[in-house]
């Protein structure tokens, strides 16, 4: 059941990236042959993304009128025309842009990939491109091309390099996708600007600026499956080593990009990249402060690792060439965790151990590595299901050798002589002999008395009846989407989600349903059994579902469970009676009563 669904997410996922207007289907299939140059890639894990471009001038602000969301889409949002568009490239002079503090601050990082815009969607070519005027060269004061200067000053630290190119989307030429303000789209000849632009501008950048590790492409619309290949084909001529990213489109490139701001619940097989940006947008918006912590930055590279992803996060450089003084905080301070925890981020691949109320894993040969994210409150780290021999174990920074039981397939390592107590992340090493086992997707979920709470993630649940997992994609602004795994169409008592758990602690836990639940949902009756016990609740009302608008979650708590004996409960939720959908299930949250 629990293959099944996986393979589920997985084609759930990929109509999630089509819905959001990316025409792409990810081949997954087994015997598509991985490019040979995809290694470094896998190693690689974190990579870092800059979307730099004349909004970036903008900073989220057209005409007095301030624009929220993905600040690159304020030409769209503001249906500004291509003839007031031009102009702003007038005063566009990055004068405080200085590549080797870029590159050094990509080096402070810890990325081992950067990849920046060198045409969005917006039209502007930010490299000098004979192919236009309307590029950084011609059209600027600036008059230089800071992609040479770039490519250059990470070469030399032996970051590799790549461009983002918005290879359908055009907003600036008649031709080119997308632009139906200015434009009629009947009349769009998209061919001809594949051949007049977007091909000769793509030579230009494989060509110009040495050996490419990346040629990110995003976006792909106007081209059949023939002609996709015929265009990948000519350009792959130019560097073969060079990785193009799923976003060329119709099951193409040599690895897989998840939708924004996207990681996928369980394991991955195959190279993938999951794109974050540092706050909400990925173009420079003064107003936008919403930065992701150093903390939240640690988590998040580890939690992508768990699953066998490279984390690629953007920044977005303001209109004179300085990057956000946040940005750069915050990325050096995960940078500064990165030299010391590295080792369990960088050429690992996803953690055969699932995730745990205290972090994730990550694995190397004869190593599996605990991301612990939340210390336990008695110190005793469990790892359930752990079948090896086990050698050794330490904290990797500091090297702390640390006491280890096993019982059975638990393993309990004691973790008091680590002293580093507000770390984000505290990174266990465990030594082992033998073959690992292989991820139990359906492995019981711990609860632990030793957590605040314990979060029990949808994905994790066996569904019945009409029930489903899926993938929700929506966005607070525009276009920064968000995704999150739920059950869903639990409309009939026959429809529901099971989890089963595994309670280490006997003693009451408060129990917590975490939904979104539209207006026609609410007020409805359902049921949570915990075995044989039933505790009813009623429905709240959160946000309505809908793509472009907040789904919002309310923690709801329904019922105190008292567990008598350590051991395994199943938790059932499902309608009480046959209604509405009751709810958009996030999870269920088990909170020790203290
Ligand atoms: O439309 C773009 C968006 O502006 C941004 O570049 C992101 C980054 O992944 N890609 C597209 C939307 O998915």
């Amino acid at each position: 059941m629990k293959h099944i669904l996986f393979t589920l997410y997985l084609i759930i996922a990929s109509c999630t990236v089509k819905a959001q207007g990316m025409e792409e289907m990810w081949d997954s299939s087994a015997s598509k042959k991985e490019h040979p140059n995809i290694q470094w890639f896998k190693d690689a894990k974190f990579g870092m993304f800059i979307h730099w471009g004349l909004y970036s001038k903008l900073a989220g602000t057209w005409k007095g009128k301030n624009y929220y969301g993905s600040g690159e889409w304020i030409m769209n949002q503001a249906k500004i025309p291509v003839k007031d568009y031009r102009k702003i490239a007038a005063d566009f002079n990055p004068v405080n842009f200085n590549a080797e503090e870029w590159a050094q601050l990509a080096e402070d990082a810890g990325v081992k990939y950067m990849v920046i815009t060198a045409k969005h969607h917006e039209g502007f070519s930010m490299f000098d491109s004979k192919v236009t005027g309307f590029d950084i060269m011609d059209a600027t004061p600036y008059k230089k091309d800071p992609m040479k200067a770039l490519s250059a000053a990470m070469r030399k630290r032996g970051i590799r390099f790549g461009f983002y190119y918005s290879q359908f989307q055009d907003w600036y030429e008649p031709n080119g996708g997308r632009n139906t303000w200015d434009y009629d789209e009947s009349k769009k000849d998209y061919q001809s600007y594949y051949r007049q632009k977007a091909i000769p501008q793509l030579k230009e950048l494989l060509t110009n600026y040495g050996p490419l590790g990346i040629v990110w492409f995003d976006t792909p619309g106007g081209m059949t499956k023939e002609q996709t290949a015929a265009f990948v084909k000519e350009l792959r001529q130019l560097q073969p080593n060079s990785l193009f990213s799923s976003r060329v489109g119709q099951g193409m490139g040599d690895y897989k990009d998840f939708g924004d701001s996207e990681v996928p619940p369980v394991p991955i097989e195959g190279a993938w990249e999951s794109i974050y940006t540092h706050n909400d947008s990925w173009g420079y918006i003064a107003h936008d402060m919403n930065f992701k912590s150093p903390d939240e930055i640690i988590k998040l590279l580890a939690n992508v690792a768990s699953k066998g992803g490279n984390l690629m996060l953007n920044v977005g450089p303001d209109g004179s060439g300085k990057i956000p003084e946040y940005s750069v905080k915050y990325l050096q301070r995960a940078g500064a965790w990165l030299k010391k925890n590295g080792a369990g981020i960088y050429a690992s691949t996803a953690g055969f151990i699932p995730a745990q109320p205290w972090g994730v894993t990550t694995a190397k040969p004869g190593k599996l590595f605990l991301h612990v994210f939340n210390r336990p409150l008695n110190d005793t780290v469990l790892v359930p299901g752990f079948t090896n021999a086990v050698s050794n174990v330490y904290a990797l920074d500091g090297a702390v050798k640390l006491p280890f039981i096993k019982k059975g397939e638990d393993l309990y390592i004691n973790m008091a002589a680590v002293k580093n107590v507000r770390s984000p992340n505290t990174v266990l090493v465990v030594e082992f002999r033998g073959t690992p086992p292989a991820y139990n997707a359906g492995a019981p979920v711990t609860v632990s008395a030793a957590f605040e709470n314990n979060t029990v993630d949808a994905v994790f649940a066996e569904v019945t009846g009409n029930a489903k997992i899926q993938s929700l994609t929506y966005s607070y602004y525009y276009g920064d989407w968000k995704h999150t795994t739920c059950v869903t169409d639990l409309q009939a008592p026959a429809d529901s989600a099971v989890f089963m758990v595994r309670i280490t602690d006997p003693g009451d836990y408060k129990l917590i349903l975490e939904y979104a639940c539209p207006q026609e949902s609410a007020q409805q009756e359902g049921v949570l059994n915990v075995d044989d016990k039933s505790y009813l609740f009623r429905t709240l009302r959160t946000s309505e579902f809908d793509r472009k608008a907040p789904l919002l979650f309310i923690k709801h708590p329904v019922a105190i469970f008292t567990a008598a004996t350590p051991g395994i409960y199943h938790l059932t939720v499902k309608p009480y009676q046959q209604g509405k959908e009751l709810f958009k299930l996030k999870s269920i949250i088990a909170e020790p009563i203290k």
